[in-house]
Parts: C-alpha cells; sequence; structure tokens
C-alpha cells in the first residue's frame, strides 16, 4: 500500500486541499491509460484551483479499486525517459466504484447526481460493443442482447450512460457530456451512435431527448503507457519505498485534443496542456494512422520476429526504416491534415518508440486487432486502392496479423490470442489450410472487413503473396524485402 510519509522528498505530492474537489465528472475504465492522460491533466489544474474531481469506476475487474479506496484514492505516476524519471502522487480522485461488488445501481447513482457534467471512458474499442468496420452498435453483442431486456441493470457501457440519462432525464436534473478518451476516429460519433441506437430500441422518446440535449465530445489523445510488470512494480517499490498497486508509468509526451463541445461546463483543461478545437477529426485522423497504424504494423510484425518491446523493433534498422516508410509513404498522403510537418511528427513517433525506458510490449499492442485494424490500416488502404497507389507496407501488416492470429509464432510455439472475437478468429483459422484459404478466411470476416476487400482480387493475390512469405522466410526478412521491393 502506498505510504505518502516514506515516499523520498523528490516525489511531488497535491498542493491542494483534496476536501474541496467535487465529484464533477466520472470517469468510466479506470486502466493504465486515464491514470497517466486525463487524471494528470485533471490534477494539474486542481493545482491552479480547480474543483473538478473524478468518481472513478470499473465495471469488470474491482481489484485496481479496491486497491485505489485502501491507499486513500490517491496513486502515484512515473514519467520515464531512457536518462530521467519523475514521480507525482496524483490526487484528484474523490470517489472509486466497482460495478460489480458495489453493484450497477451505485454507479448509476453516482451518474445521476446534479454536480456531474461530465462522463468520460476509456474501456478499449471493445467497449463500445460496436461493429468496427460499420461503427454501428453489434445488437447480438450478448452485453447489449442483455441491457436490451435489462435496461435498468445494464452491463456495457452504453446501456449504462443510457440509463445514467435516463435516470437525470426523470429527475429532472441538467445533462451531462460524454467524452470517449479511446483510440477510435471520432470517437464522439461511434459513442452517440451506440447510445443513441440502444435508445432506439429500448426507448425512443429518450433517443430523441439523447439528440436534443446530450454532447459527444471527440478527443485526440495521446501518450503511451504501457501495462505495469511485475518488474516494473518490484522497481518502483525500491525506489519508493512502500508499494503502490495502483501505480502507472508512461513517457514524458502528453497530447490532449478535445472537441469543444460541453452541455454543462467542463474543466478548463487547456490550462493544464490540452487543446480545445472545434474539430478533432483531422488530429484523430493524423495520430490513428500514423502513430498506432505504425505501432500496429511494429506489433505484428516484430512479435513475429521474436522481439518484445517496441523499443527493440525499432533498434532493428530495417523495423525503423519500414515504420517511417510506412507513416511517410503510405499514411501521411491518405490525411487531410492541415499545417503540420508530417516529416517531423514521423521523426518524433520513431524517437518516442526508441525510448527504452518505456517497455511496451509488441503482445500487448497485438491485442484487440479485430477492433483496431480498421482505424488503423484498412481506411487508408482503402483510400489507395481507389487511386491505385502503392500500399505494400499497409498489405504486409494485415498479413502479418493474418499470421499472428494463426496462433503459432515463428519458433512453433502457440501464441495466445486476445480479442473479443478470438472464437470467430481461431474457427476461421481451424476451417482454412495456411495460404490464400486463410486469408480469404480472415477477409470474409465482415464486421472488420466490410464487403470489399474479399472482391478484390488484386488485395486476395497481394495479401496471400505477403502472408505466404511471411511463413516461408519469417518476419525480419520479409519486412527488409518489403523495403526494397522494386
Ligand atoms: P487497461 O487494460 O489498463 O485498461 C482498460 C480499461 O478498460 C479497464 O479499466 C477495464 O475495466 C476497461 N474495460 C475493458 N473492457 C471493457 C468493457 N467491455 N466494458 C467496459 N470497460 C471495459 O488499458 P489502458 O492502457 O488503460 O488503455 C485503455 C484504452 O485507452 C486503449 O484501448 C485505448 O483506446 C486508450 N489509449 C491507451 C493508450 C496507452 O498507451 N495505454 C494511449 C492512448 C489511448
Ligand atoms: C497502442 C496505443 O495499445 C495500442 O494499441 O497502439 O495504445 C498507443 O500506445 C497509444 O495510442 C499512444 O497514444
Amino acid at each position: 500500500m502506498l505510504q505518502l510519509d516514506r515516499l523520498p522528498a523528490e516525489v511531488q505530492r497535491p498542493t491542494y486541499d483534496r476536501s474541496k474537489l467535487k465529484t464533477r465528472m466520472v470517469h468510466i475504465g479506470f486502466g493504465a491509460f486515464h491514470r497517466a492522460h486525463q487524471a494528470l491533466c485533471s490534477d494539474k489544474l486542481a493545482e491552479k484551483g480547480s474543483d473538478w474531481g473524478y468518481c472513478e469506476v470499473n465495471l469488470n475487474s474491482g481489484a485496481l479499486i479496491e486497491a485505489l479506496r485502501e491507499q486513500h484514492l490517491l496513486y502515484t505516476l512515473t514519467e520515464m525517459a531512457d536518462d530521467s524519471l519523475h514521480t507525482r502522487v496524483i490526487g484528484i480522485i474523490t470517489e472509486a466504484l466497482h460495478g460489480k461488488s458495489d453493484g450497477i445501481e451505485a454507479v448509476i447513482n453516482a451518474m445521476s447526481q446534479p454536480e456531474v457534467a461530465i462522463v468520460s471512458m476509456t474501456v478499449t474499442e471493445k467497449g463500445y460493443c460496436h461493429q468496427p468496420a460499420s461503427g454501428n452498435l453489434n445488437p447480438d453483442h450478448p452485453d447489449i442482447v442483455h441491457d436490451l431486456h435489462n435496461p435498468h441493470s445494464p452491463r456495457s457501457l452504453p446501456g449504462l450512460i443510457l440509463a445514467a440519462i435516463r435516470r437525470r432525464r426523470d429527475q429532472g436534473l441538467p445533462a451531462f457530456s460524454v467524452m470517449s478518451c479511446d483510440n477510435m476516429p471520432e470517437n464522439g460519433h461511434v459513442t452517440r451512435n451506440v447510445v443513441v441506437q440502444l435508445a432506439q430500441h429500448q426507448d425512443p422518446a429518450l433517443a430523441d431527448y439523447i439528440q436534443q440535449h446530450i454532447t459527444f465530445p471527440s478527443t485526440m489523445v495521446d501518450r503511451i503507457v504501457p501495462a505495469m510488470t511485475d518488474a516494473a512494480f518490484a522497481a518502483l517499490s525500491a525506489r519508493l519505498g512502500s508499494d503502490d498497486p495502483v501505480a502507472v508509468e508512461a513517457e514524458p509526451f502528453f497530447q490532449w485534443v478535445i472537441e469543444d463541445n460541453f452541455v454543462n461546463g467542463r474543466p478548463a483543461w487547456e490550462k493544464a496542456g490540452a487543446e480545445l478545437v472545434s474539430d478533432v477529426l483531422p488530429y484523430e485522423e493524423m495520430k490513428l494512422r500514423m502513430l498506432n497504424g505504425s505501432h500496429s504494423f511494429l506489433a505484428y510484425l516484430g512479435f513475429l520476429a521474436g522481439y518484445e518491446y517496441i523499443s527493440d523493433c525499432v533498434a532493428d534498422p530495417h523495423f525503423r526504416a519500414a515504420a517511417r516508410s510506412l507513416m511517410i509513404d503510405e499514411q501521411a498522403p491518405t490525411l487531410r491534415t492541415q499545417g503540420v510537418d508530417l516529416n517531423a511528427y514521423a521523426d518524433s513517433l520513431i524517437a518516442r518508440y526508441e525510448n527504452r525506458a518505456i517497455k511496451h510490449r509488441t503482445g500487448q499492442i497485438a491485442t484487440d486487432g479485430t477492433q483496431k485494424l480498421p482505424q488503423r490500416m484498412l481506411d487508408s488502404l482503402r483510400w489507395h486502392l481507389q487511386r491505385g497507389s502503392d500500399c505494400d507496407l499497409l498489405l504486409l501488416g494485415v498479413a502479418g496479423w493474418m499470421r499472428y492470429v494463426g496462433g503459432i509464432d515463428e519458433k512453433g510455439q502457440p501464441i495466445e490470442i486476445r480479442d473479443p472475437m478470438q472464437k470467430q478468429l481461431a474457427e476461421c483459422v481451424a476451417a482454412s489450410d495456411d495460404g490464400e484459404a486463410r486469408v480469404r478466411a480472415l477477409l470474409s470476416i465482415r464486421e472488420v472487413f466490410g464487403e470489399d476487400l474479399l472482391q478484390n482480387g488484386d488485395v486476395v493475390a497481394r495479401l496471400t503473396a505477403w502472408y505466404q512469405q511471411l511463413t516461408t522466410q519469417g518476419a525480419r526478412a520479409t519486412v527488409h524485402q518489403c523495403l526494397n521491393r522494386g
């Protein structure tokens, strides 16, 4: 348990009066990223006099919430570069709830307090229960099926938001704004879509109310925050003089671009490093395609090549050059971004990947590929296919995912595939021979690939060629060859 009186003097502690904070925000998804990003920004703002505090909620695992409560809602964030580290105690949390042990009613009640003005979330892409290719609600998702029949005791994020909106409307309370901080293009629109579509099934009048009264600001969020490991916890405990099971470590870089569209006020986040803009889409697209697209490319191919961390991948000159070429030659041309030096942006991303203090596992980034591929690679792939322009690195990235979800690595060892569609992936793999049949079987997953890619013979042939090359020659040689293609 974190003990403030044992912490070394250089650890920064809150200097503001925590008892003056009010619970004006409820955040769903108390994961590593939120602890290192939005919570930090609001903590910095509290140092400047803001009273916007957070009620933190986890819907599935309760261990973190329990640990947070035990240490008086405090935890440490350590920013790590190759040659420096800085630890700060975050004090911005006022309450913490676990949907299962406290009960979902306690969470709906917290979201229905008069002072709550913002509900935000980082629940990973799969938490939205949508179809990744279309952004529409997946009506067959088991949690959505449950929530359709049990609107007052929801399990899903859309169902929970809807229950709280209904409660506030019925009690005549002011509406809140709903802000997604997950890595999806137009994350505000995706959130609005799933909530409104669920409402249309449950209560059309509520869907109209949402359209009129609730805003869903989109955000672009950026900071590399790897999952903590046993080794990281042990090193931190030795430095801090006490354990902090809620601790998180992050790179120094921080970016948060927020659509300024809030119905009931917001913290002045711009005073603590965020950018408030009228249109987030160009920022989101740039980040999702150049950063997350290259991350996924490195994750699948790097994992297959035996690289454990992203910093190992970019220490290989061929992988580094391939990642940069993917960013500049295949992702940058697809962007609507204006006024940004994309070459400098690509260089800054590579420099961030080289940070060896950040142990960002390729296996972590490789999770949930079905939820990530459309916005990271497939939108750009379609852009090139329409124009007949070169997109072999994107194709190789997709082939890398196909090889990865085959479930056997280059040494013949099993890969543990973590993906909400894992069952469907395993069925596709089991029912298809390695090679073109495997490529076709995976491309036929419409929720991810839509209809068009499987029907495009050229795409199937080129994906198959890269897939087979990965199988026969391995990821290292294939990345090298793709880089030197004619
Ligand atoms: P994490 O694994 O530490 O936390 C995930 C959180 O999502 C947990 O609180 C979990 O309870 C919740 N969750 C998972 N599935 C859910 C579901 N079906 N319904 C409701 N809640 C669910 O992951 P981390 O690092 O916090 O990342 C979360 C998301 O934040 C990412 O998927 C991404 O969209 C975004 N993000 C992460 C960054 C990073 O470097 N870690 C950087 C930028 C964005
Ligand atoms: C990563 C991102 O886990 C992943 O899929 O690509 O979480 C990445 O670390 C962040 O988006 C950086 O802002």
